[in-house]
């Protein structure tokens, strides 16, 4: 599909705000395949679509999840975590994308994965370096993104993992098991 395409579909699914997000994900995905060697059109592709989803009432993301073969315990965690795998399914049934990188890229751009591919890295770091983004510490990120794609992921999940605790809340295992993998590649 392409680019125009995408962007109509996805344009109505979302606010102006998260489509001007979305703008910046997809041309910060474009730079970082380019530059860790990834395809540009499947980055492209995954970060249109990523935040297809976002908007979803709880409800229909609950029961998409009940009713599918989605982990479970997604239930169990952050509602803010549903939008990812629902917006994978979502996209493929109304959007028709079949490309299985593509999907598993939206799938886990949330939560993030132990052994995460590289398409799915590019788009989980796009998504929390793209310009548009100005939490504390987004600036160190994107200066290691330039340099190492796993440094700048760790650097990331740590504050996202620092700012859930902050606030008390819950963190999914799979993000702390995308943690534990990327440290344990680093030290070997
Ligand atoms: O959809 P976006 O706002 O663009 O970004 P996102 O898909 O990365 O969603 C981020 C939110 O999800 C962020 O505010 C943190 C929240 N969240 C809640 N529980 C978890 C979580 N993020 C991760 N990685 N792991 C959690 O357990
Ligand atoms: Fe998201
Ligand atoms: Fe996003």
């Amino acid at each position: 599909m392409e680019r125009e395409e995408a962007l109509k579909i996805v344009k109505v699914q979302l606010t102006e705000h998260r489509y001007q997000h979305t703008l910046g994900v997809m041309e910060t995905a474009i730079s970082l395949a380019r530059l860790y060697g990834a395809d540009e059109k499947k980055a492209e592709l995954a970060a249109i679509f990523h935040d297809y989803a976002k908007f979803r009432p709880k409800e229909e993301m609950r029961e998409i999840i009940k009713s599918h073969s989605f982990p479970q315990d997604l239930l169990e965690y952050n509602a803010a975590l549903w939008h990812a795998p629902v917006g994978a399914y979502l996209v493929e049934k109304e959007a028709g994308i079949t490309d299985k990188e593509v999907l598993d890229a939206i799938r886990y751009h949330t939560s993030g994965r132990p052994g995460m591919t590289l398409l799915e890295k590019i788009i989980y770091l796009a998504d929390y370096i793209e310009p548009g983004r100005q939490f504390p510490g987004v600036d160190e990120v994107r200066e290691l993104a330039k340099e190492s794609l796993d440094r700048a992921l760790i650097k990331s999940v740590q504050n996202t993992i620092n700012f859930l605790m902050k606030k008390n809340q819950r963190v999914y295992p799979e993000t702390f098991h995308m943690y534990n993998d990327l440290i344990k590649k680093q030290e070997a």
